[in-house]
């Protein structure tokens, strides 16, 4: 090659050098337009036994199987409708949306412990499809409604029963998990009580779901005060559940408080707090109890945005006080007790870190979410049997703040940061993990199936911040994409 011809043919080389990798890259971030969960990325058996992988691709079992009972007659049945529409708030704001019922929030749920709940999803004209999923209560596998992994979407037109037994007290919520992203923000949501198994209820027992409507923060589809009855001197629960995509912090004016539940499960020894406020996570509940003062006045629950509860007689003032900086730290709250099982013999040790690249997903460039220093779809498939002890450390070093949320589990927080947890066991379905924190979480792998393990800022999981937890033997027949249309996140 003459040296002019090569000058010219250069900077083309370069190009090339360059584009080429560049176009390889490219190529290889593209997901097939249908695949199974199963397919992806690549397993994790965290130091554990690995003999079930033969039985996953030689016919274990399959979700479907792992349902609630089919037999039995339902304690609490209820049928929810699915709709396109607009939704009319409480408040007197309309906006386009999807309703359950005509309403969004949906139907409260109410069942006590150990009865059989049984409800049927009717889509009469979501145009993507829906599903219900049971936000922190673990049913068993083929109940937890997330499309393409444990069920179809409901198309327009079709309907899906969901049954299984409320085996655990406390306040939980259900949202769509097909494109659960816009779907929830834009309303398909309601909340899951489920009180003792007998016994009077709490004098005042108040639901308060938080969601942003339409870039207003609301309590069950208000903004602004909501009023709630309670004589003075009463005890009154108040059930938040934070059913936004960011964190939200509530705090009392005018009585201690204690936080008697998180994440559907009791404290141990609950101390009075005052002048600090209570962090939900997305995704995650607290139920908080106070004494209405027996001065007359009332007490004022804020989330924040000007919207609160205020709780006391009829027409009883509360005046707001400023937001506290100090927040309730579960860490150290409460008093220990047993847990129910050793994570020093944990027999399944898995990493779950969330960092952030610049890189393409499905052919889009972008900086997205990496765990374990990969994208999605190559992400990692914890593989675990059924009576592993597991513990996961999940670390944080993407620059933003992910509340974790493990489908089908509860787990207990060991420690945050390296500090041990020292207060009440720390049981959660939905964990803030804050940019540069690093908590270690154990849990006993007691429900078969498969399960998502994904960040509950809905956006994020869209871009690709999940996993899942699979148990050896156990495979599902749905696919993501394909003849189901199935979007989970
Ligand atoms: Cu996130």
């Amino acid at each position: 090659m003459k040296r002019r011809q090569w000058r010219a043919a250069a900077p083309v080389a370069a190009a090339l050098a360059i584009l080429g990798p560049l176009g390889w890259w490219w190529q290889g971030s593209l997901t097939p337009d249908t695949y199974s969960v199963m397919d992806m990325g690549h397993p994790d058996y965290g130091g554990g036994d690995r003999t079930g992988h033969a039985a996953m691709h030689h016919g274990g079992a399959t979700v479907t199987a792992l349902t609630g009972p089919r037999d039995r007659p339902a304690d609490v049945s209820v049928t929810l409708v699915a709709r396109a529409e607009q939704i009319h708030l409480p408040d007197g704001r309309s906006l386009a949306g999807y309703t359950l019922n005509h309403a969004s929030p949906g139907p409260e749920i109410r069942a006590r412990q150990g009865q059989l709940v049984e409800v049927r999803l009717v889509n009469e004209s979501v145009p993507d499809g829906v599903t219900l999923h049971w936000h922190g209560y673990d049913v068993p596998n083929a109940e937890d409604g997330v499309a393409g992994v444990t069920q179809d979407a409901v198309a327009p037109g079709a309907d899906h029963v969901y049954r299984f037994v409320a085996a655990d007290a406390g306040t939980y919520w259900y949202h769509s998990h097909q494109v659960s992203h816009e779907q929830v923000r834009l309303g398909l949501f309601g909340a899951l009580v489920v009180g003792p198994p007998s016994g009077p209820p709490a004098a005042v027992d108040h639901l308060a779901l938080v969601h942003t409507y339409a870039g207003r923060r609301t309590i069950a589809g208000r903004s602004g005060e909501t009023r709630v009855v309670a004589a003075s001197g009463s005890t009154v629960r108040v059930r938040l559940v934070n059913t936004d995509q960011g964190t939200v912090r509530a705090w009392l004016s005018n009585a201690a408080y204690r936080v008697v539940a998180v994440d559907g499960r009791d404290t141990t020894a609950p101390p009075p707090v005052t002048g600090a406020a209570l962090v939900l996570p997305a995704g995650g509940r607290a139920d908080v109890e106070f004494a209405v003062p027996d001065t007359g006045g009332a007490v004022r629950v804020d989330v924040g945005a000007g919207t609160a509860l205020v709780v006391g007689p009829e027409g009883a003032a509360a005046s707001a006080t400023v937001e506290p900086k100090a927040s309730v730290d579960p860490l150290s709250y409460g008093a220990p007790a047993p847990i129910g099982f050793d994570p020093g013999a944990a027999t399944r040790r898995f990493e779950y870190r969330i960092g952030r690249r610049p890189g393409f997903l499905d052919g889009r460039p972008g900086l997205w979410w990496t765990i374990n220093g990969r994208m999605y779809p190559d992400v990692p498939m914890y593989m675990v049997s059924g009576g592993d002890v597991v513990r996961m450390t999940i670390a944080n070093s993407s620059g933003e703040t992910h509340p974790m949320h493990l489908h089908g589990h509860h787990a207990v927080v060991l420690s945050r940061n390296g500090v041990a947890a020292t207060g009440s066991p720390w049981w959660t379905d939905s964990l803030e993990v804050a940019d540069g924190e690093t908590y270690e979480i154990a849990f006993l792998a007691d429900n078969p199936g498969v399960w998502v393990d994904h960040c509950h800022n809905l956006p994020h999981a869209a871009e690709g911040l999940l996993a899942h937890l699979a148990y050896t033997g156990v495979t599902t027949p749905f696919r993501i994409g394909g003849d189901g249309h199935n979007h989970p996140e």
